[in-house]
């Protein structure tokens, strides 16, 4: 087993690490920058290094910075956690190369499905359905022209290099697609270093839901079932719950084995994620895989009673898993509680936290990093808390959120909070009837 790990990373997901290997015996090392001195992690790690500056490129993107603290304090293997370098191959590569565990997949398997052009023609050749589209990347204005016509309008052109949403245009019909082929590759290009781009079929109103999965080194993979997590905002995800309303027994069948198709096409070892595109009728097709633990891994903890960071550090460890797949028990939703001002387009609202009173109380799960006094800095994403609520029904667990969201005080800073109680409320909400457009013409009162 590990000895020593190193937590590449800040705020509620070092923490929520720390806390697992507290309990598997394992010691952990904090890294930090300057900005994040008064962190939570910095003081439940049995070690702390200061890494550098605030910005991220001088500490937690600073690979020989973080490599230099894994050195002196003797730690055995890295977490990245999830953003910054958690699916950077060539930091898991260099981990390998210091003879230091990559709590990860491998820099290959990480290569394998970053480029997503790559990942589409793997998961072809490995059955599991994609949006109908061109193969390859698109070389000329003609190519794509002629190219949506056999495909049908709408389509919608996407860099290779990107994924969660940036570098994408939808095109409605032939006039518009010069204007939208040259802005996509620029900002490709601006964005990726890499101006690749390829075309599918624009699926409209599409739910997005995900398969969680775990596989070892020896070949098995199981699925967790799945998140829902089409309650989006400019491609942030802000609800994720599990099971997802949307879903069968035979959805749920057919997307677990077409996303453990997808995780053995590249002989996967890690927990990851599955991420497809569900249309009204349940076609389903693969959008990405995030190679990762994601923030919202903690909904298909409470319904299938795993702890996915003990899981992935088992893997990582050597350790064989099971192979049986997961049906959800019971229903969970996560709210991402962030610092920003819902009443003013989820403008920013970092500063300091004066008074807090959290939330607890049957059924209720906080994973957070903040307390009073606290000041969050404004250098790294807003997120602050996740409430994580748990119940039999999805109408429990609603209720058991907006009842947690109405104890929960944080003063000196703007939060979503008053956005997710409204959400709560919302009718359309409640009755699971909703798509990833739902909060594009969702109005706080
Ligand atoms: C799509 C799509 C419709 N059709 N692809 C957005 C994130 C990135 N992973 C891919 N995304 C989309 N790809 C086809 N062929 C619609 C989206 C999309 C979306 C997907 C999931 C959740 C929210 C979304 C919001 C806008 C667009």
């Amino acid at each position: 087993m590990l000895k020593k790990v190193l937590i590449a990373n800040r705020g509620e997901i070092a923490l929520r690490v720390i806390r697992t290997c507290k309990e598997m015996g394992i010691k952990t090392v904090a890294v930090y920058s300057t900005a994040d001195k008064d962190s939570l992690h910095v003081r439940f790690a049995d070690e702390a290094v200061c890494i550098g500056k605030p910005a991220s490129t001088d500490s937690y993107l600073n690979i020989p910075h973080i490599m230099a603290a894994a050195e002196i304090t003797n730690a055995d293997s890295i977490h990245p956690g999830y953003g910054f370098l958690a699916e950077n191959a060539r930091f898991a590569e260099i981990c390998g190369e210091h003879n230091i565990k990559f709590i990860g997949p491998t820099p290959a398997q990480i290569k394998a499905m970053g480029d997503k052009m790559t990942a589409k023609e793997t998961m072809i050749a490995a059955g599991v359905p994609v949006v109908p589209g061109g193969q390859g990347l698109l070389t000329s204005v003609e190519e794509a022209k002629s190219l949506a016509r056999d495909v049908g309008y709408p389509v919608i052109l996407k860099a290779t290099a990107g994924g969660g949403g940036k570098g994408m245009r939808v095109v409605w019909e032939e006039s518009e697609m010069e204007k939208n082929y040259e802005t996509a590759r620029i900002e490709a290009a601006a964005s990726f270093k890499n101006d690749g781009i390829y075309m599918e079929k624009f699926v409209e109103e599409p739910r997005h839901i995900e398969i969680q999965i775990a596989g070892d080194r020896y070949g098995k993979i199981c699925h967790l079932s799945e998140r829902d997590c089409s309650i989006q905002r400019r491609h942030q995800k802000l609800v994720e719950e599990s099971p997802s309303p949307f879903m069968t027994d035979e959805l749920r069948q057919r997307m677990g084995d077409a996303a453990k198709k997808a995780a053995g096409a590249i002989g996967y070892e890690s927990v990851g994620t599955i991420e497809f595109l569900v249309d009204k009728h349940r076609n389903f097709y693969f959008m990405e895989m995030n190679t990762r633990i994601q923030v919202e891994h903690c909904v298909t903890e409470e319904v299938t009673n795993f702890d996915l960071i003990k899981e992935q550090i088992k893997i990582a460890a050597g350790d064989a898993i099971s192979g049986l797949d997961y049906t959800p028990q019971g229903h969970a939703i996560e709210c991402r509680i962030n610092a920003e001002d819902p009443y003013n387009d989820f403008r920013p609202s970092p500063g300091r936290i004066t008074v807090l009173h959290q939330p607890g109380g049957h059924g209720i799960r906080v994973d957070s990093h903040v307390y009073a006094g606290y000041s969050i800095p404004p250098f790294y994403d807003s997120m602050i808390a996740k409430i994580i609520a748990v119940a039999r029904t999805r109408e429990e667990a609603i209720n058991t959120m907006s009842r947690a969201l109405s104890e929960y005080v944080i003063e000196g800073i703007r939060t979503t909070i008053p956005f997710h109680q409204q959400l709560m409320r919302n009718e359309a909400f409640r009755s699971g009837n909703f798509n990833t457009k739902f909060l594009e013409s969702f109005k706080m009162v």
